[in-house]
């Protein structure tokens, strides 16, 4: 199967999302130049998302070790508006390189946010060696446009996703 046909099955599988009239989603794409099993090193460590999202300030487990049904008590760093944020593991699959968590609780504005990220080897279709790719649906909270609520969650998932090409990069060579 070419990567390109793997790409749009992977897609439809796990970054096509059913919304409800208040939701909005968005997806997000970043190639990497590090090789895919060292960039999923890092994106399946439930209990260690500080490692690339540079938000978080802390991590505790607080039921789990990291497996599917883990949650993770966040905290974030200062000037932002939120807290903490309490967070479940749904899937992690170390085949098809899919992690999917759900914001369960803290205090901030992201109502029912669940994302799912997954990584794909890039023969040189796209450039870099690794494709992340990074989909989320989340509650528009009331008095915000979906506009805006997508563009805020698309900035830190973007930063996110530069973060961890940036640093697996630099791990790499
Ligand atoms: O952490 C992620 O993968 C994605 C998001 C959108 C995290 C958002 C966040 O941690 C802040 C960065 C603090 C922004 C939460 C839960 C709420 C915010 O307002």
């Amino acid at each position: 199967m070419k990567s390109s046909e793997k790409l749009a099955m992977m897609m439809s599988l796990y970054h096509t999302h059913d919304l409800l009239p208040n939701q909005c989603s968005s997806r997000l794409v970043q190639t990497t130049d590090a090789p895919l099993p060292l960039v999923w090193s890092m994106v399946r460590r439930f209990d260690k998302p500080q490692a690339y999202k540079k938000f978080i300030k802390s991590c505790t487990m607080r039921t789990g070790d990291g497996g599917v049904g883990s949650v993770r008590d966040v905290v974030v760093v200062s000037g932002l508006p939120a807290k903490t944020s309490i967070e479940k593991l749904e899937k992690l699959d170390d085949n098809f390189h899919v992690m999917s968590f759900r914001i369960i609780g803290g205090d901030h504005r992201l109502a029912n946010y669940r994302s799912t990220i997954t990584l794909h080897e890039d023969n040189g279709e796209i450039g870099g060696k690794t494709v992340a790719i990074e989909s989320y649906v989340v509650d528009v909270p009331a008095g915000s446009s979906r506009e805006d609520t997508c563009s805020f969650v698309d900035t830190i998932v973007g930063c996110n996703l530069r973060s961890l090409a940036k640093i697996t990069e630099k791990m790499a060579c």
